[in-house]
């Protein structure tokens, strides 16, 4: 669990500079409407990891980039991030974000939507504010391909025989897609050359990926409290995730039939036999690997 835990200002060697990106959060934050500044400020200051503003900031720097539109790009990714938390959120009626209840239990979905869109239309004011085509190219691009994953989740959600090559598409598209354009957005700063640009980004998506997958396994661990998740929570929402997938294509047909109901209709009856049917199939370690 320590390496939940984000490093100490004395260790962290970003920590000014992520001072600098929370600075301009809060700064760009701000509305002539309360009722925004709330909203935004009480998710905002939630905590979050940053990890998409530290990608372009690592990437920026590696490249040797150092002027202040980097504090200002690594702001706008998480100003993106964030209006997608509040939207799913509501999508997926979530009660609990970041520790604590979500913008929609708070405030109501209305709200949650209206503050999303503030939050993504003042993220496009910032990248325009950058002054290069080719940020808004790379962000317009990422923002439509993370609604596009969004719609095909909604679509493949209670599919249980979901091919695993969709489920990639789904989790590359909706988290991986921002991780990618952040790491992009970097070598973009940098007027890195194209084929130094597509690297960074090929990066990017690898550890986006990556990062999801560990985040649907962590459903089927017993130490997920930290990140506010309980084993099985994927399979209380009904999602086929990826060791339930591959589970299905090893198990025998009585087992996948169990599978296959607990993902139509969630069912917490049986949830410690299809976390053992998940086990004896292997299927957690073969999503590790
Ligand atoms: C507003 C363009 C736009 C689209 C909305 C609802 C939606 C479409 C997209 C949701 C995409 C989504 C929530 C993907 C999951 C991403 C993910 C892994 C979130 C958790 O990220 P962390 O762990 O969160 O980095 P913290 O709290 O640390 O910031």
């Amino acid at each position: 669990n320590d390496l939940l835990t984000p490093p100490s200002a004395d260790i962290d060697p970003m920590a000014a500079d992520m001072q600098r990106v929370d600075e301009v959060i809060r700064l760009r934050l701000a509305s002539d409407v309360a009722l925004i500044n709330q909203i935004s400020h009480y998710i905002v200051s939630a905590g979050g990891k940053r990890i998409r503003p530290r990608l372009v900031l690592l990437v920026a720097q590696a490249l040797g980039f150092v002027g202040p539109e980097r504090h200002e790009l690594a702001a706008t990714v998480e100003f993106i991030h964030t209006a997608t938390l509040l939207h799913d959120d509501v999508v997926d009626e979530s009660s609990l974000r970041r520790g604590q209840q979500t913008a929609n239990a708070l405030f109501g979905n209305a709200a949650s939507v209206l503050v999303g869109d503030f939050l993504y239309s003042r993220a496009f004011q910032m990248m325009v504010g950058v002054n290069r085509m080719r940020v808004l190219e790379v962000l317009a691009d990422a923002t439509n391909v993370i609604a596009e994953g969004e719609v095909l989740q909604l679509m493949n959600m209670h599919d249980p025989d979901l091919a695993v090559d969709d489920y990639l598409r789904v989790i590359r598209y909706k988290t991986a897609k921002l991780f990618e354009a952040s790491a992009r957005l970097g070598a973009v700063l940098a007027n890195a050359p194209r084929e130094v640009e597509e690297a960074c980004a090929d990066c990017g998506r690898a550890l986006g990926t990556a990062f999801q997958l560990v985040d649907d396994l962590l459903d089927y661990e017993g130490d997920t409290h930290a990140l506010g998740k309980n084993v099985g929570d994927d399979l209380r929402e009904g999602k086929p995730t990826l060791p339930l997938l591959v589970a299905m294509a090893r198990s025998s047909e009585a087992d996948r039939q169990l599978i296959r109901q607990a993902i139509e209709h969630g069912e917490l009856d049986r949830l410690q036999d299809i976390i053992a049917i998940v086990r004896q199939t292997g299927a957690l370690q073969a999503t590790r690997q």
